[in-house]
């Protein structure tokens, strides 16, 4: 497998409030899976759930430095960070998983297909892959305008044995589209390994072999993901092409609600594995360094807790409070008007 770069340690031009708020994000995204994962066990959410615990760097070191709405992000049906990190509200995000009207999709989407238009939030897709075609059009359409924006597509190490990813990527790289893409290597698609399922683990030398230039990077660190962000972001405005980050990180849970902590996982990873990747918590180790610069105390640790859980907890109330949609409304944008 290609080594991973990880950037040194240099000093990295952020304030405080920066800070906080990339701590801030992870948290509200942690706590918020946690809570969406207890309503799920109350039956108070149906379907299927896919949690971020342990990936949350890839999304606060990225999404808070885009251009929103005018930039455009694309992920998988791991979308619940996704959503809050563009500026849905933990009230339309819980409201939708609980099949809601007042839901980001009328309650009709569900985990997997969170959509906020609005926010520039293009939405999760359900299909393995499903993204990366869909990136094609919205990276033309950027280009096209002559716009100086950018499309953000997150999408994971299964995706890239889909035989339409590689056309799709053919494309980008002959076109020469804004596109940023964020390969969320987990190392599993499902139970699967990477190790079991790709002959070729260096995903970097796949997209290059598209026209697509990239790199891999580690995602455990927020301040790492956000540097590099910082500077890809920039290039494809300047240049307007396409690029390409396989971004290490891990999930701290099994693949989804039906592989949970006590279920299946424990025979495609061993207990050493995950424990030797939760040292590496994103928010762990932010809060680390918040308290190492002097830049948090107890209290106000206390105090963000106090609000996230408050925001959480509006968030169940407001949805637990509101209306399924109205059957009338059933047939309602099956086909575009
Ligand atoms: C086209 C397609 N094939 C199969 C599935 C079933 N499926 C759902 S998730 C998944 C694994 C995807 O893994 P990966 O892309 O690594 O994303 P991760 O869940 O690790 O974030 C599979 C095979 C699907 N949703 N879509
Ligand atoms: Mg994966």
């Amino acid at each position: 497998m290609a080594k991973t770069v990880v950037a040194p340690p240099t000093e990295d031009n952020i304030s405080r409030a920066e800070m906080l708020d990339l701590y801030r994000l992870m948290l509200r995204v942690r706590r918020l899976e946690e809570s969406v994962y207890r309503k799920f066990h109350e039956a108070k959410i149906g379907g299927y759930l896919h949690r971020y615990d342990g990936q949350e760097a890839l999304v606060a070191g990225i999404v808070p430095q885009l251009q929103l709405p005018q930039d455009k992000i694309l992920c998988t049906y791991r979308d619940h960070a996704h959503a809050l990190a563009c500026g849905t509200s933990a009230r339309e995000i819980m409201a939708e998983l609980m099949g809601r009207a007042t839901g980001c999709a009328g309650g009709k989407g569900g985990s997997m297909h969170l959509i906020d238009p609005d926010k520039g939030f293009l939405g999760g897709d359900g299909i393995v892959g499903g993204p990366i075609p869909i990136s094609v059009g919205v990276g033309y359409a950027l280009q096209y305008t002559g716009s100086k924006n950018i499309c953000v597509c997150y999408f994971g190490d299964g995706a890239m044995n889909q035989g339409g990813v590689h056309e799709a990527f053919n494309m980008v790289g002959l076109f020469k589209l804004p596109v940023l893409y964020i390969l969320e290597n987990n190392k599993y698609a499902m139970g699967t390994s990477v190790q079991r399922s790709t002959g070729q683990l260096d995903f970097v030398l796949k997209a290059k072999a598209h026209g697509i230039a990239g790199e891999r990077i580690d995602g455990m660190d927020v301040l790492n993901v956000r540097r590099i962000a910082e500077r890809v972001i920039k290039q494809i405005r300047e240049t307007g092409e396409p690029y390409f980050l396989d971004v290490e990180c891990y999930r701290f849970f099994g693949h989804g609600i039906g592989d949970d902590n006590t279920g299946g996982q424990k025979f495609y990873r061993s207990e050493e594995e995950v424990s030797k990747w939760r040292q590496r918590d994103p928010i762990s180790q932010i809060l680390r360094d918040l308290k190492h610069k002097g830049y948090i105390n107890d209290e106000q640790i206390e105090a963000i807790e106090a609000e996230i859980k408050a925001e959480v907890e509006d968030a169940i109330h407001f949805a637990e409070n509101s209306l399924e949609p109205p059957l009338e409304s059933l047939y309602e944008n099956v086909f575009s008007e």
